[in-house]
């Protein structure tokens, strides 16, 4: 496809920066890789700035690594009236698109590919539901399900081209490890040292967790990302409030708070450390990509559906560990989300927990870089771009487009 292809992204925040981190992440890839012109309409300028600090909250049009970024405004449908649509159109989350705009989609002659991108789940549906048609009930209309997941039956994760080479030339080259820890004012790392990222919601089990590392006998060093479990850790280390830059220790557990870094930071970040505590859905992948052993806190929902989606995805990470390793994740994962580990009624973080999971370190090591190299043959945007290109011919049989 050729930079005459025009694209428009629809994203509404819902809460955190997930929504953004996913679609930015998209909007980049279809404009820097294939070239297109890709149109990036945000509801919410102020948590994507926080991910990207180029974005200038005031300003309703502005261009940021060759993506236009548009501010959205829920209440204003009708503007839209004068908008062109572009040949391909992605709905990030299933966020309802503006009616006028619809309309008007509905009036071009070549019909822009509809498509839905939907949250990710390893959950065995999902395979019978990527693809699949909805037609709109009163336009000649027809949008398409597409969704992100683990196997082949998916439309795979968003991988950036280059993103494997620059992580094994970060992990490989201890120069680039300590420029960044530098940037972070952070010392190199200490020989026996392990440095843990902890970026998760308020979750009672952190108390816990930190005073296990505190009476380990390994050095701990955790960074935590400015942000909503500032106060949990501040009562951990009795004090009335924290900010970045603080260091605390208690034991052998010594807590930095560094900033909220770019996205692309960010991923250094989990490519340096050992362990990654990582949350929703974008942390999540970036830290599969990282190839480090990784904890998972999943976006909690409504009557505890969040946890299928956390058995589904254990079941298909651990498919290839060996059994006692397997036992050891899924034990310290489950009571991470509060979920009972086999029914059982102990729902401590015990320093018995942590060690057990400690001791598999190696294996999760190995397993995490192999689990990496497995899923980066499934590309989202290549999978994507050729679903466009397949469903353009079809809708678009009468009409030259662009889009084949
Ligand atoms: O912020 P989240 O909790 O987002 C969640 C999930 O996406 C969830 O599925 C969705 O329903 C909910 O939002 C509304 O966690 P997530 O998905 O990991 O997104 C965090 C983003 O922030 C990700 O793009 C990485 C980025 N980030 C930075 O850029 N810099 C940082 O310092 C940190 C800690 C994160």
């Amino acid at each position: 496809m050729n930079k005459s292809i025009s694209c428009d992204i629809f994203c509404t925040v819902i809460d955190n920066f997930g929504d953004i981190g996913v679609c930015w992440r998209l909007a980049r890839q279809l404009a820097h890789e294939h070239h297109l012109s890709v149109r990036l309409w945000v509801d919410d300028l102020s948590s994507f700035s926080r991910i990207n600090p180029d974005i200038d909250q005031d300003q309703s049009l502005q261009h940021s690594n060759g993506v236009e970024i548009r501010r959205w405004l829920l209440s204003e449908d009708s503007l839209f009236a004068f908008v062109e649509p572009a040949q391909l159109v992605i709905e990030a989350y299933a966020c309802e698109l503006p009616k006028s705009y619809v309309t008007k989609m509905a009036t071009q002659v070549c019909k822009p590919v509809w498509i839905n991108m939907e949250y990710l789940s390893a959950e065995d549906w999902v395979a019978g539901c990527h693809c699949l048609p909805s037609p709109h009930p009163s336009f000649p209309l027809v949008k398409y399900f597409f969704f992100q997941g683990f196997t082949q039956e998916t439309g795979g994760l968003l991988l950036e081209r280059d993103l494997l080479a620059r992580r094994d030339a970060f992990q490989k080259e201890l120069h680039c490890q300590s420029v960044f820890w530098k940037t972070l004012g952070l010392p190199m790392r200490k020989p026996d040292e392990i440095r843990i990222s902890m970026f998760c919601y308020e979750n009672i089990f952190l108390p816990e967790l930190f005073s296990t590392w505190a009476q380990s006998h390994t050095p701990v060093l955790c960074l935590v990302p400015e942000g909503r479990i500032l106060p949990q850790v501040a009562v951990f280390f009795r004090r009335e409030s924290i900010a970045t830059g603080d260091v605390l220790q208690q034991g052998k557990l010594q807590v930095h708070v560094i900033p909220f870094v770019a996205q692309e930071k960010y991923d250094e970040l989990l490519w340096a450390c050992d362990i990654n505590f990582v949350r929703g859905e974008d942390s999540f992948v970036r830290a599969q990509w990282a190839g480090k052993p990784f904890v998972w806190h999943i976006y909690p929902q409504k009557d505890n559906v969040h946890y299928k989606k956390l058995s589904a995805f254990m079941k298909l990470y651990c498919a290839e560990l060996q059994g006692e390793a397997t036992q050891a994740l899924q034990c310290l994962w489950e009571r991470w989300n509060g979920k009972s580990h086999r029914g059982e009624e102990t729902q401590t973080i015990s320093i018995h927990t942590w060690s057990v999971y400690f001791s598999f370190m190696e294996a999760f090591q190995q397993h995490a870089r192999e689990w990496s190299m497995q899923l980066s043959g499934n590309n989202f945007v290549l999978n994507l771009l050729n679903f466009v290109r397949k469903i353009d011919k079809m809708q678009n049989l009468g009409c030259k487009s662009d889009l084949r």
